[in-house]
Formats: structure tokens, sequence, C-alpha cells
């Protein structure tokens, strides 16, 4: 982890730069894998299934038997962990609803605002390296309460031609009953244009490699909605002396375990500090399954010195981080100063770790500086507003003037005749 002390203004987009992505030659890989989808549908799932998961599919769903499996091979312990990780979850994302919003704005004019859930959605959840059943909560349960019509979840299948049991039986549990063994870009391509087994959707949700990221960008050029640009995950923990340099280490390294591209950021007014830090991460990084990911990924990352805590928070707001931890004897003015963060974590009990799994916040967050203009995942990813009006003849007497004034002033004339079509009904009514 290299150290930089307090680094100017002008070298920060330098210094806190992202991983570069190969767009060009990772779409020359997906266009194909999206036009076979379109074109020859479960036909070419099922190809893709020989090619990338290396297993021959009898079917693309998991069977009843399958299900059960799962449920049997996991253990009492998970499944209570799970239990009290959805009941939060469902209790934060359920708080969230908004009531119907009707208001007379003017007499006779009655504006209404109500939610509407999106009614298909697909959601997908990586294979690879692990298996992120916890996704399933943080995409399922929101999708779920906000009453969607049709959930499908995508997953790969391993060399068996299994969904992982995790995976499973958590989806299994939250109540979604359209799951496909189906991962990667061809996921996505078959909920954007939909196949015999997978249903076209209207929005879809989750993180992925590179392809899938790339695969979601292309749906939403065929009028798919996606949950939010994704680039690799990241932390950055803001502390001073009063945290404690074991937890920060271990903070930063659940976040590098993600994957080599992963970033962890340290920002600290003391260089002692950092030190300490990085000499508690090479002890914990040896006892990690995951160490070679972990280092891979602390060798883009930084610690980055700043003495001043007005500097520091105008640094985390340029970076915009997914996660940000805020560990600083004055808290309250940290967390008062960031308005570029996708979730923060506050104080030295709140390991990222908390949000991930169980809190009730939702995981799936912006990345790669989008914390700037998007927000992460929760119940209104799933939710649409509609408006609604209705305008008694008294009301259209009150706003109809106004109205026609203004159509007339951008020369449309048909505008104002609609409204003046009915006032002169009114006033032949009452005749
Ligand atoms: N930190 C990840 C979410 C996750 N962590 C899932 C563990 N499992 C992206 O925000
Ligand atoms: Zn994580």
């Amino acid at each position: 982890m290299k150290i930089l002390d307090n680094p100017a203004k002008d070298t920060w987009k330098k210094h806190l730069a992202r991983p570069v992505f190969k767009t060009k030659e990772i779409n020359k890989i997906v266009k194909p894998i999206l036009r076979k989808v379109k074109r020859n549908g479960d036909k070419a799932l099922l190809k893709f299934a020989l090619e990338y998961d290396h297993v021959e599919l009898d079917s693309l769903f998991p069977s009843e038997q399958e299900i059960q499996a799962a449920s049997a091979a996991i253990s009492a312990e998970l499944k209570d962990a799970i239990n009290v990780a959805k009941t939060n979850i469902e209790r934060f994302h359920m708080a969230q609803a908004t009531p119907e919003l009707v208001d007379e704005v003017m007499p006779g004019v009655v504006c209404r605002r109500k939610s509407v859930p999106i009614q298909k959605v697909g959601l997908y959840i990586p294979g690879g390296t692990a298996p992120l059943f916890s996704t399933v909560l943080m995409l399922g349960i929101p999708a779920v309460l906000a009453g969607c019509k049709e959930i499908v979840l995508c997953t790969p299948p391993n060399k068996e031609g299994k969904i992982h049991p995790a995976i499973l039986y958590t989806a299994n549990l939250i109540g979604i009953n359209k799951i496909v063994k189906v991962g990667g870009a061809q996921a996505i391509a078959a909920m954007t244009f939909g196949t015999d087994s997978v249903p076209k959707v209207d929005k879809i949700f989750g993180p992925g490699n590179q392809f899938v990221t790339a695969a979601k960008q292309t749906a939403t050029k065929y009028g798919v909605a996606i949950d939010m640009p994704a680039g690799p995950s990241e932390v950055l923990v803001y502390a001073d002396d009063t945290a404690i340099p074991a937890f920060v280490a271990a903070d930063l390294l659940s976040q590098a375990e993600h994957g080599v591209d992963s970033q962890v950021i340290l920002v600290t007014d003391s260089e002692k500090f950092a030190q300490r830090v990085i000499k508690e991460i090479d002890a914990q990084l040896e006892d990690l399954p995951r160490k070679d990911l972990a280092k891979k990924a602390l060798s883009n990352s930084r610690a980055v010195i700043i003495d001043e805590m007005e500097t520091a928070l105008e640094l985390i707001n340029f970076y915009a981080p997914e996660h940000l931890i805020i560990s600083v004897e004055k808290e309250d003015e940290a967390v008062a100063g960031i308005y570029n963060a996708g979730s923060v974590f506050v104080g030295n009990f709140t390991p990222e770790s908390a949000g991930d799994y169980a809190s009730g916040t939702n995981h799936t967050l912006p990345t790669y500086g989008y914390a700037r203009n998007y927000s992460g995942v929760s119940l209104d990813s799933f939710l649409k507003k509609m408006t609604y009006q209705k305008i008694s003849p008294e009301g259209l007497k009150n706003l109809g003037p106004t109205i026609e004034v203004m159509a007339e002033n951008e020369l449309l004339q048909a505008h104002k005749n609609a409204v003046t079509i009915r006032l002169k009904h009114l006033k032949n009514q009452k005749k």
C-alpha cells in the first residue's frame, strides 16, 4: 500500500484513478453472445453452458429435488443467520415505502402520485469465486416487497450442473420461483430478449464481471433499464488515532478480498497511524484464504495522509467511494460533511461487513465514482412513480385560462383548443 503525504489537489485524480476497462475488447466478445441468444434462445443458453460452465444441462431450471437437496445441505446455523439478515433487510426496506400522495393544488384540480411496481425484473447472481447468496437477499427482498409481478433470478451452474445450495436455498426462501441456470453475458441477453425459459424483463439488477457489466450496458439499448453502472467494489476508511489499526486493517482487507481490481483507500491525518494499519494488514493477510486476490487489490490501493479534516472530506467527496467507514473523533462533523458516498459506516464498531450481510441496508451500491449521481438499490429501485390528475368543471374554469395563455405563447394552438372547447361547452351548458 503506497502512502501519499498530503498530495496536491490537482494530483488527486491521478492518484485515486480507478482501474480502466478494455470496453472495446470486452464488447467484441459480448456482442456475439447477445446476438446468438437473441436468435437461438434456450438452445444458445444450453450451448453456452457447455462452453463456459463446462456442463451439459438437461434443463435450465433446478428440479424440485435439487431445491430440497439445497435446503438439506445448509446448516441450521446458516439458516438462522440468513433469517436474521432477512428480517433486518425486510424491515429496513419496508420502512422505505412512501404513502400515496394526493393534493388538491387549486380548487377542483387534484393531483396524485403513486408508486407502482416494475412488472418484470431480472436478478443476476454471479457464480465465480464466492457464492454471493447475500446478494439474493439484497435484490430479492425489495423486489418481493415492491410487488413486482415476475421476478426471475439467473445464476450460473457449477460443473455438476447445480446451483450453489446457499443461493438456491435463499432464493427459494424469499419466494423467487423462477430460477434459471444461466450465467454471464448470456444471462443478461436472455433477460433482455426473452427465451422460452427466461422471460424478457423490464429491469435487470445485480453485480457481475466485466462481461456481465458490458452486457447490462448494451441491454439499455433495447429498452431494458438497469440498476446502475457497475465497477469493482471499493471501500474508503477515514480514520484518526481514535480508530483501532487492527479494525481498520480488517475492514480494508474485507473489501480487498472481493477481487483483484477492488480498491481500498485509507485517509488519515497521521502517518504513524497509517504505518500501524499497514503492519496490521500484513499480519492479517497471511491467514486469509483469498490472500492472493487481496494482495493484488492492495497493490492498487493507497493510504493518503491529509492533515486537515476539511481537505480530507473534500478528497472523499471527490473520490465518491462505494463504502465509506468513518472512524474519527469528530465523527458527526465528518458524517455531516459527506455528500458523495454509496453507504456510510460510522464508528469503530461498524464494519462494512454489517451492511454487506445483515444490518438491513442494501449492499448493491454505486461504485466507480457513481456515488456522485446514483443511489444504491432500495425499494424505490423496483418501483416507478406514476402521476394522476382529475380536474372538475370548476377546476378547469380556474386553471383553463392559464393553460390557454401558455399554449398560445408556445404557438401550440391545438393545446389551447383542448381547453377552450371544454370551457365553451361549460358556458353553453349554463345557458
Ligand atoms: N461488498 C460487496 C457485497 C458483498 N460482500 C457480498 C460480501 N458479500 C459489494 O458491495
Ligand atoms: Zn463485501
